[in-house]
């Protein structure tokens, strides 16, 4: 048969239902094949787009994410939604056309390296030159794309390849000699673990996305009652544990709680789980969690002692390993510790000064979580996304969708269309900010044309906020380049040139009743919230300082 047909076939027996992406050439045959299958097509405005949104739908559902793009231009395109997707460990198979063999070098119409040029940002990557490969790597790219610590993977098909012809004779099993990722953590680290777990006064648990990635949340929360300890996570790690529960520090790092950052440098033991201590997580390195022995669970060997030092290191799957850890150790309450950490909790909570004239971006995402606290939330980056963190409780894994390693600005909101198309019954909001927003806002097209009914609330603020807090406590209020100059701009009628449903609030006694029509209405919605300009986001670990050196505000 010929090889396009039999790559979508393949897609099918991987059990792929919808792909993210846009034709082009080089990428034809495989669209033409893509005509007759079940499976569902959606058409993004841009290739980027597309690839966020197969990462969405694979942080959202677990599943492995598949889009599509044409060779040079299209390909290139995907590039940031590649490199976001593997800074937060998520499995994606993006396939691209590339230009015919013969032509492979000579600089042919949208000819582009893509495979040179994703090497340092895929887990793996292929050029396929033989037609008679073609099956075997696509098993072994779903294979390695969602195995082990996820990643993204691509596939770069030229065009005669799709062409030839090919016996379909897709492999039931493949063996990669050179990857063989280790689930079982080692039992003699396992012991030494309980042994410190027992003996320590201040133990404080660490929980990032691979305690998701690994669906073990059930044995962290078990695991954090049995010892007890506090729960801390990254903002990776958010919905490890549910933030509602009394043990749940929330997140720590640069925009985290204050407890959760006291909490974790004055522990006398670290149990870091699928974590992979990035600068914003852990402040000045130097400083961090000073007194605390650590243990670092994590499958993918190349973390360990890669930024922290590490006393015992398991390599393994989280779920495993915390299974057998929780049947080495015993309950043993630690008063004193608990009173200290239910202190910082009372001292320092979450605050900000409330407002009735100006509406503060802070009271916007208390709404969406009284109203919608199932909803899956997707974040853009900047302050949009720290707020979303520190005001969203996180009930459940794969509930909150963020760029936490690249910090992709446009991410957010093609990322809740594919989170959208995974779970169609479900609210999904992407709390954004103006920048990010614009972004990636032409797939409000692609929202309404396939009827993914996601909601955007845009916290305006007229600013590349972040960008601009940093400015005025650091460079003297020398806004450079930060002032989006928007006034006139209206995202209400952008949205309704799309076809969507486009709304402005001003006032905050209006924020709650713009959000209920938001929910109640089946199309897309973008709310312009006109927020407080100048708020920024508290408390603070300025970058370079330690956990504990926080900058917060009168309240
Ligand atoms: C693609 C991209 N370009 C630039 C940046 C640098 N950056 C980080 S936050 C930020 C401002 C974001 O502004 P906005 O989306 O309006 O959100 P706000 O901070 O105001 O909530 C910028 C420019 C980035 N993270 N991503």
């Amino acid at each position: 048969m010929r090889a396009a047909d039999a790559i979508i076939k393949a897609l099918e027996k991987e059990g792929v239902k919808h792909i993210f992406g846009i034709p082009g050439g080089a990428i034809i045959e495989v669209y033409d094949a893509l005509f007759d299958s079940g499976i569902k097509h959606i058409l993004t405005r841009h290739e980027q787009a597309a690839v966020h949104a197969a990462d969405g739908y694979a942080r959202a559902s677990g599943k492995v994410g598949v889009a599509f793009a044409t060779s040079g231009p299209g390909a290139t395109n995907t590039v940031t939604g590649i490199a976001t997707a593997y800074m937060d460990s998520s499995p994606i198979v993006v396939m691209t056309g590339q230009v015919a063999r013969s032509l492979i070098g000579n600089d042919a119409f949208q000819e582009a390296d893509i495979t040179g040029i994703t090497m340092p940002v895929t887990k793996h990557n292929y050029l396929v030159t033989d037609e008679n490969e073609l099956l075997k790597t696509i098993k072994e790219a779903f294979h390695i794309a969602g195995t082990g610590r996820p990643g993204p993977v691509l596939i770069d098909l030229p065009k005669d390849v799709t062409t030839a012809e090919v016996e379909f004779d897709y492999p039931e099993k493949i063996t990669l000699p050179g990857y063989r990722p280790k689930y079982r953590g080692h039992p003699r680290q396992i012991k030494k673990a309980a042994e410190l777990i027992m003996k320590a006064e201040r133990p404080v648990i660490l929980a990032g996305g691979g305690v998701i990635l690994s669906n073990a949340s059930e044995e962290l929360t078990k695991l954090a009652e049995t010892i007890p300890a506090y729960v801390a996570t990254s903002l990776m790690g958010k919905g490890a544990i549910p933030e509602t529960h009394p043990l749940s520090l929330g997140f720590i790092g640069m925009h985290g709680t204050k407890y959760a950052n006291y909490a974790v440098q004055e522990s006398d033991l670290l149990i870091a789980i699928g974590i992979r201590f990035s600068d914003r997580t852990t402040g000045r390195v130097s400083d961090f969690a000073p007194d605390a022995k650590i243990i670092h669970i994590d499958i993918d060997p190349a973390e360990i002692g890669k930024n922290i030092e590490i006393d015992v290191p398991i390599v393994g799957d989280a779920k495993l390993i915390l299974q057998e850890l929780i049947t080495n150790i015993t309950y043993r309450k630690r008063k004193e510790w608990e009173d200290r950490v239910e202190g910082w909790k009372k001292s320092y909570p979450l605050r900000y000064r409330k407002d009735d004239e100006k509406i503060k971006p802070q009271y916007v995402i208390e709404k969406i979580w009284e109203l919608q606290p199932d909803a899956i939330i997707t974040t853009e980056v900047g302050q949009n996304q720290m707020w979303a963190a520190q005001y969203f409780k996180v009930k459940r894994p794969r509930q909150f969708i963020t760029s936490g390693g690249l910090g992709t600005m446009g991410f957010g909101f093609p990322a809740a269309m594919g989170a959208k198309t995974a779970f169609p019954e479900k609210q999904v909001v992407d709390i954004a900010g103006d920048g990010s927003f614009l972004m990636n806002v032409q797939e409000l097209a692609t929202c309404v044309d396939y009827g993914i009914n996601v909601k955007v609330a845009v916290l305006n603020n007229m600013f590349l906020g972040m960008v601009r807090q940093w400015q005025e406590l650091f460079y003297d209020e020398r806004y450079s380049a930060t002032c989006l100059r928007c006034k006139e701009m209206s995202i209400e009628k952008i949205a309704e040139g799309f076809g969507a449903v486009g709304m402005t609030v001003e006032k905050p006694s209006e924020v709650e009743d713009a959000l209920k029509e938001a929910f109640e209405i089946d199309a897309p919605v973008v709310i312009d919230f006109r927020v407080d300009r100048l708020e920024n986001v508290y408390p603070m670990v300025p970058a370079g300082a330690a956990l504990h050196e926080v900058i917060d505000e009168e309240v």
